[in-house]
This record gives structure tokens, C-alpha cells and sequence, in this order.
């Protein structure tokens, strides 16, 4: 602490020069944000950032979550002062194979705990990690939560972005003053600067969303250093530091004059004479600019001694709770693990021919029993989309008060999305959020990054089809099954299904369905069920069956004439149909196909032996009738699906006028003969 200043500039200097020469060796990125942002960057790392050098994934570290992604080359330039990327992988970066990203993700072993490509979420999942931060801390005792900070670095870009409303409501709402968030606010960004688009006063504007706001020179290390202290002591809110920022501090052009406050070095090399003149000015060799000085190292080698203290001390606390609460400790290590929690299911008792909703609130109701480090959240449809069923067994958050595990996040879907991907991203936690399918379409750049990143976040979308009936067409979701099964078919870099997608035909359907959602630590899971009631599926039905993502329903004739093909409630359609379809001596089989990603990863026996070639197939979903063409071929049937917009009419009426009966399964399934 109280480094000398020009020691701290020097170590700006060193970041700035070591961010432009990555961007230019790479021929591609944005110096210019990264040169501005050096001093914070660098105050932040050097006398305040606590972790554990020695032990990246400390669970009660504190987390610094970069917004502008673009920015990468600041944080991975500060990131080699502390040793986590070589001087080297700096100068491979954006190149195939090398560690240092165009924008990174989240890899916490290398100190990234996540930076954001869209800009906008990656400063609402830092509220989502603070979020985690204060429900761990109510919910262990253990000491250590309560000490953690999060850090946020935002920039126009984000500011400029909705969700920062959200995330900025959110964190105001709930009193996140475990949050400090740095504004990068160079009045410059990638078109035009920041004047021709915004002439909002942010920090009147953020004052009035309920957070401690300064305004600061952001390249004084002085004043960095005086605001990220008045911030640790905000109490009851969270912290906003605007920092005016130079775009391109210490830049200069090919011919000596400033380059500073540029649009151009946003985004693009500052370019041979450009990029040498700036790195002899901020001090350092056009030759080498891959070097560390010395009294850079000395700063650096220093704090990493002073880090390890601070955390034994930490240490040293959460052994003295462990001690003091060893079977919470042993819950907590649980938690940190990774691993699926052991989930009682017998505990879940079903209603018949329930909606797949109200199956899915009964399982809620046993997740919030059994799964004490679960936390649910609705975006103000608790009690339609049925994450009620968590809530009547616990409470919602509020400012001061996490002891429940309910997370109320109005309406905002994304920033609820985000927020439960910051959690997770956190770790300790179990996050699950709930709205109606049809705005998942207001989630889906989050669901994007869940994906990318392998996040377990559990996304619940109820209200699954066209029978959503009297609100119209805008409540009714045609197209979004489509979408997301989209997300099935493409593999995240461990080569899995980047999105298991569930859609169950029936209660008990519904129970295996979260069964697989809790199972399934390596990627987020989308659940989709309906408003309306479904009749179950025969007697004796085999439910375990859910787990191989297709699979013959009971009661299916052997050496069938027919396959009737579909998932969730239309299955129940094929079940009526297909009685008509028996009265005249036809044999048919039902196939329920609650995940085609996950049937589709099956053997291709299984597949074979379910849907063989060259038996005749009908599909129905009340989706685009492309959701089920990957498992009906043309060349073998038909699929029945809705290829407008929907209506406005009682759910029945829907049914009747849009062809999802038994007579006209029977109708179309004629035809094929
Ligand atoms: C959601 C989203 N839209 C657009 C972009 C493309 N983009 C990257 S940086 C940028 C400008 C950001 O300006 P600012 O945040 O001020 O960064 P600076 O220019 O100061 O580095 C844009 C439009 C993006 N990354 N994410
Ligand atoms: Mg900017």
C-alpha cells in the first residue's frame, strides 16, 4: 500500500505499452480504451485486488469483472505484472491456439473471471456475483464471504447499453455494497464520440438509481487511490467511481503529435511510426516492447508478498469458522465442488394430468427443501411461470437481508439472465431463473454466453405454445422452441450440446426432466413447459427412458405401421390420435422426444431402434414445424406445426382451429397412406 505514485505511473506506462504492442504485433484489437483504463487497472491490482497468488479459485477472492471485453490487452498486460500470462502468450494474442483472446471468457486459474463481448452483460454479472457473494455470506456465517468486493469495469459502451438500467436497479435495490463499479468514461468510443450519442449526466443518473457516485480524473493514480477507499467504506448501496479517462493516454502519432482522445485507436493498431513514437514517450524500447521494468516487477513482487499475507490472515478466519461449524464447512466445500447435489426425487409427488408448470413448481418445492445453496428467480412472473413453488418455501431477497433464497428481479429478463450467470460464474451456488418462453427471446444473448462459457444456469420457460390462447400472438411462442434447440445442435469447446434443451410431455415427465436440469453441471439447461394441463402418458410408462432425450412411450404396438413423433403436451395429441388411428387396425407407435440433442447422442442402435428407416412418421409441434424435421424426414412423413404467428382465442378454441386434435393427427397420418 501507498506505493509511491510515480512508481504506479510507471507500471501504467509499462500496461499501456504492453497493450498497444500486443495489438499491434496482432495486427488487430483496440489500444486505446486499454491505454486509458491502465491506471485504474493498475491502482486496482497493485493495492487492492485481494486474492490468493498462489491459490487462483479461492472462493472468497475477490473478482474483477471487465465489461469492455475489447479492452482485453489492458487486463492481460496487467495480468502479466502478476505473473498469470507470460510476456510471450502477450505477444500471441488473437492468434489460433494462444491463450490471450480476442475477448476472454472466463478462465479464473489466469485471473479472468470473465470479460464480456457484448458489452453490457459483463458488468451485470458482476451483480449477479456480488449477489452470490452476500447469499453465501448469509447463508454459511463463514467470514470470509463478507469481505469479499466486486469489481466491475464499465465503459460508454455499457453504460450505453439497457441492461445497465437493470443491473444498476438491481444492485440499488438489493444494497450490493460489496460492488464497486469503475466508469471508463474517455467520452470517446468506436464510431463517433460519446457526445453525438448520449448527453445524459450518468452520474445524476446513477445518484438517482440509489449508488454513491464520484467523479474522478481517471489517469490520477492519487485520486483512483482516494475513491476505490471512500467505495470500500460505502455501506448499504452500491459504488460508482467515474473515471474521466483519456482514450490513448501518452499516444502519439507518426509525426509527434497527439494521438490522445482519437475514435481511431479505439479499434485498430496505432500503426509503425504511430506505435513507436508512443512507446518511447510512455518510456519505454520501439524494439522491445515486451518487457516489464524493473521497478514494475519490484511493485509487483512486493504486492504478491503482501497478498499472500492477507490471505493466510483470511485463511486463518475461515479455518477458526470451519472449526467453530465443521458439518457447514463440509456443505460449503460441497457447494465449491462442482458436483451435482444429491436430490431426493421420491420426495416429489405428482398431480395427474397436471401442467407441465405446476409439475415443474412441485419439483421447485423440493429443490428449495433439499438444495440449501439453490437460489430461483423470477422476473415478476413468480406466480405464472410457477417459481412460486421455490418461493413458498423460502423468501425473496432484499437490502440487508439475504437469508432467503429468492431472487424478485422485476422485469428484466436479461439482467436476470446475467445476474444468474454472474452467480454461477461466482460459484457456490445453484442459480435458476424463470419467465415465459416467449421473452426468452429478451435473454437470448445471455443464453448465448451461458452456453459459450459452460455455465449450469437453469433457464424455466413456461407458457410454451400457442396455447397461451387469450393474451394473442405476442404472448405465444412459435418460433423460440426452433431457437433453442438450435443451441442443442451446437457443441461448446469440450464438444458437448451447448444447451441441454428439455420440453416434457407430462408431469412425471417433468420430475426427470429437473432431474437431468440438476444432473447437469457442464452446461446450462432450458426447460420448457406448458400453462394448460396434459393428460399423462399411459400406465406403466417407463420415466427413466427421459434420460436417453427420446424414447418409445408405453403402450406403442410392436412392428408399427406408423411412428407419431413430438415433445411436451403434443404428445398427448399423438396419444388420442392415435387410438382413432388403432380403431381401424392401424399399429402404432409414440415416441416422446423431450431433448433431440440429447436422443441424438445416443447410440445409433437406440436411435435406429426408436425411429427406424423406412417405417412412416408424423410429427406434430406446436412449434415451426422444423423442430421436429431433424427426426421426421420428409422422405418418410410429415410434420404438423404452426408456420404463422398465433391467435387470440381460448387455448381449446386454438386447438380445435389450428389442427391440434386427435381427428386431424388421424387426418394427417391417413394421408401418408
Ligand atoms: C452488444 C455489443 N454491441 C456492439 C459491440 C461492438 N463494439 C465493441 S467496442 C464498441 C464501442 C464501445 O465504446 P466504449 O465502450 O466507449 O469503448 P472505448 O472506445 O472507450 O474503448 C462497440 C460498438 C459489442 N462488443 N457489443
Ligand atoms: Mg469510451
Amino acid at each position: 500500500m501507498a506505493n509511491p505514485i510515480s512508481v504506479l505511473n510507471h507500471a501504467a506506462d509499462n500496461i499501456r505499452i504492453l497493450a498497444a504492442a500486443a495489438v499491434e504485433k496482432a495486427k488487430s484489437g483496440h489500444p486505446g480504451g486499454a491505454m486509458g483504463g491502465a491506471d485504474f487497472i493498475n491502482v486496482l491490482y497493485s493495492e487492492y485486488l485481494t486474492y490468493d497468488p498462489e491459490n487462483p479459485t479461492w472462493a472468497g477472492r475477490d473478482r474483477f469483472f471487465l465489461d469492455p471485453g475489447h479492452m482485453a490487452p489492458m487486463l492481460y498486460g496487467q495480468l502479466c505484472l502478476t505473473g498469470k500470462f507470460s510476456l510471450d502468450e502477450l505477444a500471441s494474442l488473437r492468434q489460433w491456439g494462444s491463450p490471450t483472446t480476442g475477448h476472454p471468457e472466463v478462465d479464473p486459474c489466469r485471473g479472468i473471471e470473465n470479460t464480456s463481448g457484448p458489452l453490457g452483460q459483463g458488468h451485470a454479472l458482476a451483480v449477479g456475483a456480488a449477489i452470490a457473494a452476500k447469499f453465501l455470506a448469509a447463508h454459511t456465517g463463514n467470514p470470509t464471504f463478507a469481505k469479499e468486493t466486486i469489481y466491475a469495469y464499465i465503459s460508454d459502451g455499457g453504460v450505453q447499453e439497457e441492461i445497465s438500467q437493470g443491473a444498476a436497479r438491481i444492485a440499488s435495490t438489493l444494497g450490493l455494497d460489496n460492488l464497486i463499479m469503475f466508469y471508463d468514461s474517455n467520452d470517446i468510443q468506436l464510431s463517433t464520440e460519446t457526445k453525438v450519442v448520449m448527453n445524459e449526466d450518468t452520474a445524476a443518473k446513477y445518484r438517482a438509481l440509489g449508488w454513491d457516485v464520484q467523479v474522478i480524473d481517471g489517469n490520477d493514480a492519487v485520486q483512483i487511490r482516494a475513491a476505490i477507499e471512500k467505495a470500500k467504506k460505502v455501506t448499504g448501496k452500491p459504488a460508482l467511481i467515474i473515471g474521466k479517462c483519456i482514450m490513448g493516454k501518452g499516444a502519439l502519432k507518426e509525426d509527434g503529435s497527439s494521438y490522445e482522445r482519437n475514435c481511431k485507436t479505439h479499434g485498430a493498431p496505432l500503426g509503425g511510426d504511430a506505435f513507436k513514437n508512443t512507446v518511447r514517450n510512455l518510456g519505454g524500447d520501439p524494439e522491445n516492447p515486451f518487457c516489464i521494468f524493473d521497478d514494475v516487477k519490484a511493485l509487483y513482487d512486493a504486492r504478491a508478498e503482501e497478498l499472500k499475507k492477507l490471505a493466510a490472515g483470511r485463511y486463518a478466519e475461515e479455518k477458526a469458522w470451519a472449526t467453530a461449524n465443521p458439518e457447514k464447512a463440509v456443505q460449503l466445500a460441497g457447494w465449491f465442488s462442482g458436483k451435482a447435489p444429491e436430490i431426493d426425487w421420491s420426495k416429489v409427488t405428482q398431480k395427474d394430468n397436471d401442467s407441465t408448470r405446476s409439475a415443474s413448481a412441485a419439483c421447485l418445492s423440493a429443490l428449495a427443501e433439499q438444495v440449501p445453496n439453490m437460489i430461483c428467480a423470477s422476473a415478476d412472473l413468480s406466480n405464472s411461470d410457477k417459481t412460486d413453488g421455490f418461493l413458498k418455501k423460502t423468501h425473496a431477497f432484499q437490502a440487508g437481508d439475504f437469508s432467503g433464497a429468492f431472487f424478485q428481479a422485476g422485469v428484466a429478463e436479461l439482467t436476470m439472465a446475467c445476474c444468474c450467470m454472474g452467480m454461477a460464474l461466482h460459484g457456490g451456488v445453484i442459480p435458476a431463473c424463470g419467465t415465459f418462453f416467449v421473452f426468452s427471446d429478451y435473454m437470448k444473448p445471455a443464453v448465448r454466453m451461458a452456453a459459450l462459457m459452460e455455465l449450469p444456469v437453469k433457464f424455466i420457460w413456461t407458457h410454451d405454445a400457442f396455447r397461451v390462447g387469450e393474451d394473442g400472438p405476442t404472448h405465444e411462442p412459435v418460433e423460440q422452441e426452433a431457437q433453442i434447440r438450435l443451441m442443442e445442435k451446437l457443441k461448446n469447446h469440450h464438444g458437448k450440446n451447448s444447451v441441454l434443451v428439455l420440453r416434457p410431455a407430462d408431469a412425471k415427465e417433468t420430475t426427470e426432466a429437473w432431474a437431468l436440469a440438476m444432473a447437469n453441471t457442464a452446461t446450462p439447461t432450458a426447460l420448457i413447459f406448458s400453462r394448460q394441463n396434459i393428460a399423462n402418458l399411459p400406465e406403466g410408462n417407463d420415466y427413466s427412458q427421459v434420460a436417453k432425450g427420446g424414447y418409445i412411450v408405453a403402450g406403442s404396438d410392436a412392428d408399427p405401421d406408423v411412428i407419431l413423433v413430438a415433445s411436451g403436451s403434443e404428445v398427448s395429441t399423438l396419444e388420442a390420435g392415435a387410438k382413432l388411428l388403432r380403431a381401424d387396425g392401424k399399429k402404432v407407435r409414440v415416441v416422446s422426444v423431450p431433448s433431440e440433442g440429447l436422443f441424438r447422442q445416443q447410440s445409433k442402435e437406440y436411435q435406429q431402434s426408436v425411429l427406424p428407416a423406412g417405417v412412416k412418421k408424423f410429427g406434430m409441434t406446436a412449434g415451426l414445424p422444423v423442430t421436429l424435421q431433424g427426426l421426421v424426414p420428409e422422405s418418410e412423413g410429415s410434420v404438423w406445426g404452426l408456420e404463422s404467428f398465433g391467435f387470440s382465442a381460448p387455448y381449446k378454441v386454438l386447438d380445435e382451429k389450428l389442427g391440434y386434435t386427435a381427428e386431424n393427427v388421424y387426418a394427417q397420418v391417413n394421408k401418408l397412406f
